[in-house]
């Protein structure tokens, strides 16, 4: 198992890493063995067979054995890879039946997971030891679902699922890269696009797992409506574009916007009421605000109606 990272490897977290690890490696080495081998013979040959004075290059001819060596050799290592290949994406494509099912939905930038009892949560949460089946999704454009760790890559697709499943074997943190370029807003901008869209698996003993399902989405204990409002803000990325201090961003600052009047790009006024405030999160492009561009994405399927309160009650403490 590899417990340190290569200089080639993270740490391995997942079941079949381990397998990917040893079919990487066998077919670097094979790589390394040959093209030192085919490198050195050129280099001799090329040294020896130099034109001498006086001697004239007569054919060689055939030689028998070494061409049948040269040519059965490769059928059977390519034969072999081809064989370790399929098996492995065969464990890789085939989700164990009693697998943990959780949707991953993508969107610019950021991801979110719901698990079966239809708890959500921004970080990916993961029972130790036990088999979880991904079935990802994208809210926008094309994304892709990387965690170097589990050695897991899945593009996510607009209109389609793809799934895909992983069994964390040790506790830890593994990284969610997004491995297709989404876009961004461009320039010097490091806070928000695809670089940033960057996630964490925390891998859990299976009883903390069962608690966190419990616990469910809700206020924690002692934490007030408006400061669970506080926390979404920050959990579900909408800090990336929205400021609470009237700093301008990729979009308005949240800063007295509940029950100011609105100026939409197409000059109509609207009062940013709770229904205005709801329309915004889960229909961005129905009302555009103006100076803005139309780079919200919908927040549908991923707030939850209780949190979407929760975040209009926060927004009514930024006066
Ligand atoms: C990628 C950047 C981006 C993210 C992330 C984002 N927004 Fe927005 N948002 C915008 C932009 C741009 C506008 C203005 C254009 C429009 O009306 O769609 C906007 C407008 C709004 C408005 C109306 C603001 C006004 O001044 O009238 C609300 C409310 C809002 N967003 C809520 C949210 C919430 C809640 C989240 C997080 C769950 C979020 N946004 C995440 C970019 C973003
Ligand atoms: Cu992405």
């Amino acid at each position: 198992m590899n417990d340190t990272p290569s200089s080639q490897m993270p740490v391995a977290l997942s079941a079949y890493a381990e397998d990917v690890d040893k079919v990487y490696y066998l077919i670097f080495w094979l790589s390394v063995v040959l093209f030192v081998g085919i490198m050195a013979a050129a280099a001799y040959f090329a040294i020896s067979g130099k034109r001498k004075p006086g001697v004239r290059a007569e054919p060689t001819g055939h030689h028998m054995i070494l061409e049948l060596g040269w040519t059965v050799a490769p059928v059977f290592i390519l034969a072999y890879l081809f064989w370790v290949g399929w098996k492995g994406y065969l464990d890789m494509s085939m989700v164990p039946p009693n697998a943990l099912e959780v949707r991953g939905r993508a969107f610019q930038w950021g991801w979110d997971f719901e698990y079966p009892n239809g708890v959500h949560s921004k970080e990916l949460k993961a029972p130790l030891g036990k088999p979880v089946k991904m079935i990802l999704s994208s809210n926008d454009v094309l994304h892709a679902f990387f965690v170097p760790q589990f050695r897991i890559k899945r593009d996510t697709v607009p209109g389609i699922y793809a799934t895909t499943w992983f069994e964390a074997n040790k506790l830890g943190e593994a990284d969610i890269f997004c491995a297709e370029y989404c876009g961004g807003k461009g320039e010097g901008d490091t806070a928000t696009g695809h670089w940033a869209m960057i996630g964490k698996v925390k891998i859990m003993p299976a009883a903390d797992f069962d608690k966190f399902l419990k616990e469910g989405n809700g206020p924690k204990e002692g934490e007030t409506v408006p400061d669970w409002g506080k926390r979404l803000y920050a959990d579900k990325n909408c800090a990336g574009c929205h400021s609470t201090d009237g700093a301008v961003g990729a979009g308005p600052s949240w800063k007295g916007l509940f029950g100011r009047t609105e100026v939409m790009s197409d000059e109509t006024k609207l009062l940013a009421d709770e229904n205005y405030i709801r329309e915004s999160i889960l229909e961005p492009q129905a009302h555009i605000v103006k100076g803005f561009g139309p780079v919200m994405p919908s927040y549908k399927g991923i707030l939850q109606d209780k949190e979407i309160d929760a975040i209009i009650s926060y927004m009514k403490t930024l006066k």
